[in-house]
Parts: structure tokens; sequence; C-alpha cells
């Protein structure tokens, strides 16, 4: 630590010159900016996008243009941080999707994952693989890599949903790409949650014997996690945090590979100041309204807002009712940073 190290100037001309020619970069001048010491050098800032304010743009664009030449009518959520690249954080990608009543989003499967958080109407459906899923307020849908989906809505008011997806870590990769399809044929069968993985704890019995899909559960509907939220709340105590994964019934495993979901409940009056930890996170507001700080920046919050959450951000969430819950969904990068092996969480004094 300390050492000064040797600068790009100090370097002769002739031989810059002939790195450049060659391809090639000395490393030390650079060294502290690509592995910086204590701490990330984190471009991704504390945002909030308010959802008073991005309706009428996402009712505009429904107006501007006809979901034939959209494919799917989606308003990409830039952090301005990260600014020209249109995502909420370094991992998350978060869009607000329009569909209007009796229009289709075409079937296509692509190589990035996607997940819905539903926020309004009702009435619409994501075809995945054959399987309908219907889309109600909070409803959470998978929309796993290379999985076949397309959107329905056969409602009378407009529905919007937030897109989750990998995008950012896949285009990384330079893997990112997607395939059309022709109309998918669905089942009538009501989608897995409603009898396969009914309940927690209960799994179809020849399930023991594990068939190895990867994605038993597409959808996971809001009003069972409601319940199980007010339930868990009824008997925590006030210094244990009221707060649900999504994870696959068969393996107890996150439900995606790369991207985390969970949802929380601020109980009246709480306060919630999670250890610092090394992911990126975002979160939908459900229910109730309160307000975040983040890194010294606070945000005040209200149903269906979306808020961005840098990696390694301190982070105190209030809610702002005495008398009301609040419940958010969140979304972090805790299944990829955990298999890579560079999950952490600080415990207050190192914080
Ligand atoms: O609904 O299939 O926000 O393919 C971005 C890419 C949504 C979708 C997005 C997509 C979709
Ligand atoms: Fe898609």
């Amino acid at each position: 630590m300390g050492k000064v190290l040797g600068t790009i100037d100090e370097l002769p001309a002739d031989y810059r010159d002939e790195l450049a020619r060659h391809n090639a970069t000395p490393l030390w001048p650079s060294i502290r900016g690509i592995i910086p010491f204590g701490m990330p050098e984190r471009r991704a800032r504390p945002h909030i996008w308010r959802y008073r304010e991005m309706r009428p743009l996402m009712l505009r664009a429904g107006e501007l243009t006809p979901i034939e030449k959209a494919e799917r009518r989606v308003l990409m959520l830039g952090n301005p941080g990260l600014a020209p690249e249109p995502f909420a954080t370094a991992s998350i990608f978060f869009g607000l999707q329009l569909v209007l009543p009796g229009e289709t989003a075409p079937n296509h499967r692509h190589s990035p994952s996607a997940v819905r958080i539903v926020v309004e109407g009702e009435g619409g459906f994501t075809i995945v693989q054959g399987e309908r899923c219907p889309m109600a307020r909070g409803d959470l849908i998978l929309t796993p890599a290379q999985h076949w989906h397309q959107h329905e809505h056969h409602g009378s008011k407009p529905m919007v949903w937030v897109d989750a997806l990998d995008a950012p870590t896949v285009m990384r990769l330079d893997a990112a790409y997607c395939v059309p399809g022709r109309e998918q044929s669905t089942s009538d069968r009501p989608d897995a949650s409603q009898w396969r993985y009914r309940g927690a704890g209960l799994l179809p019995y020849e399930r023991l014997q594990r068939t190895g899909n990867a994605y038993p559960q597409l959808r996971y509907p809001w009003a069972a996690v409601r319940a199980a939220l007010a339930d868990f709340a009824a008997q925590a105590g006030r210094d244990e945090p009221v707060h649900i994964a999504y994870v696959n019934p068969e393996t107890g495993e996150p439900c995606m590979p790369v991207l985390g979901f969970s949802a929380l409940m601020l109980r009246p009056g709480e306060t919630l100041a999670p250890p610092r930890r090394s992911t990126s996170a975002g979160f939908v507001v459900i229910e109730g309204e309160g307000e975040s700080e983040i890194d010294g920046q606070t945000v005040a919050w209200s149903e269906n807002d979306l808020v961005a959450i840098p990696n390694h951000a301190k982070v105190r969430h209030r809610n702002g009712s005495g008398t009301r819950p609040a419940c958010l969904i969140q979304v972090d990068d805790a299944p990829l940073q955990r298999k890579i092996g560079i999950f952490e969480e600080f415990d207050a004094a190192r914080a």
C-alpha cells in the first residue's frame, strides 16, 4: 500500500506506440481504476422513477407507437450514473411495459432472463412455454433464458408491468440474442402455482425424484405472498425483518440464476437498516409509502415507484405510515454474486 505507481507518461513514446500497435496496455498506471482499494468504483447512483411521472409517458407511448412497430412497448429505466447504458444498476435492467386491451406482443425467446412484476391492470397473460400465466397486480412471472414467451391482453384497461432482466450481465458476456417464434399453442390448465405448487412445504410426490426442470413454477401470485407476509409479520419480533425470498419450490434455491427476488414488508412505523451488501438492488413499491436513505440520499416513494440501489450502498428504509404496512418487491444480484463467490454483508461496525 502507498507505493507510488508508474504513470503512462513516464513511459517512452516509442514504447507506448509499439504497445498500441500490438493491442497491449500496461496495467500498472490504471490498476487502481480496475481494482480499487477498499470499495468498488461505483458508477450507478441511488435513483427513483416515480410512477406518477412515468405513467403518462407510458400511455403516450401507447398513442405514439402501435404494438406492431414496437414488438415490446417498453420504456427502459436508465440510472443517470450509468448513461448511456439504459440500465437501472450495473446488473439490473428495469423496463416499464405497456400492453393495451386487445394487443398481443409476439412470441420469442432470448438468452437474457426476464421477470415481470405487475403494477397496473388485469386481464393480461404472459404465455411461457405453453403455460398461461394470468397477470394481476403484484404477481411475479418468470420468463427464464430461452423460454418461449408472448403477452396478450383481454381486459379493458391498460396493463403495465415492470420487466426485470439480467440483460446487463448477458450483454457484458457478448451473449445476448433473440429468436422469433410462431404463436404458441397453450394449455387450458391453470399455471403451476395454482395446483402443482399450491403452497409452501407441499410438492407433487413424484417431484421427490427431481425432474431437473430448473423452473417448475413460473408464477408467484401476489395474493399468496401478501398473505405470507401478513402472517410472518404477526409473529416476527420487531428486530426480525419481514422478508421473504422467491425460490424454486423443488430446491429452495433462488428462483432465477442471476437476479434474486424477494418481498419485504415494513410494518407500520418500522425503520429497517439491513447490513450493507456487495450486491446492487432495486425495488418496486407494491403497497404503501415511505422513504429510503441510500448512501445519505433520501428518496420518498409511494405505490408503483421504482428505486435503484447501487452496490455496497448503505440503506435505511422507513415506512411513512404509523397505521398501514408498506410492501416492496426487491430485485438484487445476490444469486450471481454468491455463485462467483463475491457476495458479502458488512456489519454495522464496518459500514
Ligand atoms: O416482454 O419479452 O423489457 O424481450 C425487454 C425485452 C421485455 C419481453 C423487455 C423483452 C421483453
Ligand atoms: Fe422477451
